[in-house]
């Protein structure tokens, strides 16, 4: 039985730890590609925007800047984070399996399992408030004593990025870039640090799902949510995305690499940036980027959930606060 281990190069941190899966690597699922499909998704029109952390509110390990010049030709994006109504359409159409079911386990927040007490395994070295839990996958996203019959439209969890790919495949969409990723959070707006300005909360109201109160063992639930809440809860930004920051952190393609952004700089404009693919790893182990920070969010502890804000896990990652959007060429 594998379970998590602790976080890696960026250090402890409420986003999520990283597994350790003792399952046979996991070749590609071989589900048939699906028609191409925009359903769900907006237009997002050919341009230039501000890539980075503008107000130096970012932790330099994590590559926020130097803020540089990205354009990007038009493309498409979902609106929404993927649910679990629509991930249970792809599981019943493909039969796919999970890693996190495969392997029988996933990472839970503490005060979120609901399982016996024989299948919390551990808690994950550095970061407690991450349990392994047996049997925590994206049905039972507290434990085997939960399910998601009442979170039909809440963002599937407990996925990897392998998962997310494979069930972008099979909806005849993609994952979206990190650049993509950011320029559709930012909404049209240019270096703010959330998708609607500068300003947290507007007149005492959260406009997105973090943490409130003392993390990680009391949360005032402020906004109304310990864990996830449904993809079209708050306002959505000036492109019609809901919940880019908090919620769920969100898969993208790219690998993750913090000095990519330097990498970048000194270049007039970046055009469709795109992180190059690590070659000799294997594809399970590949740090992959994750945006927008989830519910564990707290600026007490980790300040990812801000427009610029990067983090990664593993390919083969899972936990009860990782999904994802889809995006398309167009
Ligand atoms: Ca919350
Ligand atoms: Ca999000
Ligand atoms: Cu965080």
């Amino acid at each position: 039985m594998s379970t998590p281990t602790g976080p890696e190069e960026h250090g402890t941190s409420c986003c999520a730890p990283t597994a350790g899966r003792s399952a046979p690597a996991a070749t590609a699922p071989a589900h048939s590609s699906g028609k191409r499909s925009t359903r769900g998704q907006v237009r997002i029109p050919a341009g230039t925007f501000w890539m980075g952390d503008s107000h130096g509110d970012g932790d330099p390990a994590d590559g926020e800047r130097p803020v540089h010049a990205v354009r990007l030709s038009s493309y498409l994006i979902d609106t929404k984070a993927v649910t679990n109504r629509q991930f249970a359409a792809f599981v019943k159409a493909t039969g796919h399996v999970t890693e996190a079911e495969r392997d029988g386990v996933s990472a839970v927040f503490h005060l979120a399992v609901q399982a016996a007490p024989a299948d919390v395994l551990r808690r994950v070295a550095g970061v407690p408030w991450w349990l392994a839990v047996r049997g925590a996958d994206w049905r039972h996203p507290a434990g085997p004593r939960s399910d998601i019959g009442d979170l039909q439209n809440h963002p599937v969890v407990h996925v990897s990025w392998r998962d997310a790919r494979a069930y972008c495949r099979w909806a005849g969409k993609r994952l979206p870039t990190e650049a993509e990723w950011e320029h559709a959070a930012r909404g049209g707006l240019d270096r703010a640090r959330y998708p609607w300005g500068d300003e947290l909360t507007r007149g005492g109201h959260w406009r997105c799902n973090i943490w409130q109160g003392d993390f990680p063992r009391r949360n005032t639930l402020e906004d109304g949510y310990l864990t996830t809440a449904p993809v079209t809860a708050f306002q959505p930004n000036g492109h019609g995305l809901h919940n880019t920051v908090g919620n769920v952190w969100e898969w993208c393609h790219d690998a993750f690499r913090p000095g990519e952004y330097a990498d970048r700089a000194g270049e007039a404009a970046v055009v469709d940036p795109v992180a190059a693919e690590p070659s000799s790893v294997d594809d399970g182990l590949v740090p992959r980027v994750m945006r927008g920070g989830s519910y564990l969010c707290h600026d007490s502890y980790c300040n990812r959930y801000r427009v610029a804000a990067r983090s990664s896990n593993t390919a083969e990652s899972s936990s009860g606060n990782i999904g994802f959007r889809c995006a398309n060429d167009g």
